[in-house]
């Protein structure tokens, strides 16, 4: 494939990026026209987080999701709007999302009956503090057995939906993110290296300004939740320890930097390099990272920047998960720090 003509000045927004790889070859229309509704939703998205305390969408929705956490009113709400955006492509034949129990059945599609996974906004306890938070999102090409034109049996359907959506991430067609900060960044992978667009409220269109993202094969910042140092298991506790020690590295110890979102702590670490880490603890035995919708599409994001996406001890995309909320541990980032905590883990 010819090298991507696009350099970051002349205004290339998304629709016209969606056209070139469609040239090129690397995805075609039906996923362009997914990633489009996609990128909608995530506009939608970044207008109600930016308005959340003037909108009286602060707060709890008053119920719980499927993984027992308080669902914010924000929550609910991207929720739909994410379902909604993807239904109205007519391309879309099952929603897994982190704030749906069992995966969603789209009924009216008539073309791709593609699988979309997604948690719509994560990190949302930090939304009344107005921290960054992000949408995760993933796409999957549909398994035959889980076409959904007839919704006849529909028992018979979501079971077999269920078993398709669980689908290793190393099938997974496109992944991505949008950063709700400063500004919001929407990234995403195709298969063919990492890209971000910087939204451009005055053209309400997403402009591209990272047009090749590789995560430096080397940091200086880990971003672990040192509040649950106690409950992890020792290898994590000598890794962490080992990075502040600065003898080991010429006198600089690494930094931490933690902001208790996913999505933004990714981000800096995708861009600065370093290392996120959520390790399994006492209290969460195998980790508290979604695999389907939280830890598959970082880890295809993080590979195709360069860096590396793991458990510890596994690939993350080599996992196929067993059930659609299956949580496990994460560490991804930076070739050097993923790959120096996986020898703690020998
Ligand atoms: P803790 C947010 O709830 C989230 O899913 C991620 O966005 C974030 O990295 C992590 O959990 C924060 O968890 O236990 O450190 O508050």
């Amino acid at each position: 494939k010819d090298a991507s003509p696009f350099t970051v000045g002349r205004l290339f927004t998304l629709t016209t990026w969606l056209l070139e790889q469609e040239k090129r070859e690397v995805i075609d229309s039906e996923v362009a026209i997914v990633i489009s509704s996609i990128a909608l939703a995530c506009k939608q998205i970044a207008s109600l987080v930016n308005r959340a305390g003037i909108s009286n969408l602060t707060g709890l929705a008053g119920a719980a999701n499927q993984s027992g956490e308080d669902q914010k009113k924000l929550d609910v709400v991207a929720n739909d709007v994410f379902a909604n955006c993807l239904r109205s492509t007519g391309r879309i034949g099952t929603l897994a999302s982190e704030e749906e129990d069992v995966p969603v059945s789209v009924e009216g599609s008539y073309s791709g009956d593609y699988i979309v996974v997604f948690d719509p906004l994560d990190g949302s306890s930090n939304i009344d503090a107005g921290i960054s938070v992000g949408s995760i999102f993933g796409v999957y090409d549909p398994s035959e057995e889980c076409r959904v034109d007839e919704l006849d049996d529909a028992e018979e359907v979501l079971n077999k939906c269920v078993l398709n959506v669980c689908k290793a991430g190393s099938e997974l067609l496109v992944a991505g993110y949008c950063l709700y900060s400063s500004s919001t960044v929407l990234v995403l992978t195709v298969g063919d290296g990492v890209v971000g667009f910087t939204f451009d409220a005055l053209v309400g269109e997403f402009i591209l300004s990272h047009p090749d993202i590789k995560v430096p094969d080397k940091g200086k910042i880990y971003a672990f939740n040192e509040g649950n140092y106690g409950r992890w298991e020792q290898g994590v506790k000598d890794y962490i320890d080992s990075l502040k020690d600065e003898s080991k590295w010429g006198g600089t110890p690494y930094s931490a930097r933690y902001i208790g979102s996913l999505v933004g702590d990714f981000h800096r670490t995708l861009l600065y390099g370093g290392i996120y880490g959520y390790p399994a603890d006492t209290k969460n035995k195998t980790g508290k990272l979604r695999l389907l919708y939280e830890c598959a599409p970082m880890s295809y994001l993080a590979e195709q920047a360069g860096g590396l996406g793991s458990t510890g001890t596994q690939r993350v995309l080599d996992l196929v998960p067993e059930k659609i909320h299956q949580r496990v541990p994460l560490f991804c980032g930076s070739k050097s720090e993923v790959e120096y905590l996986e020898s703690f883990f020998k």
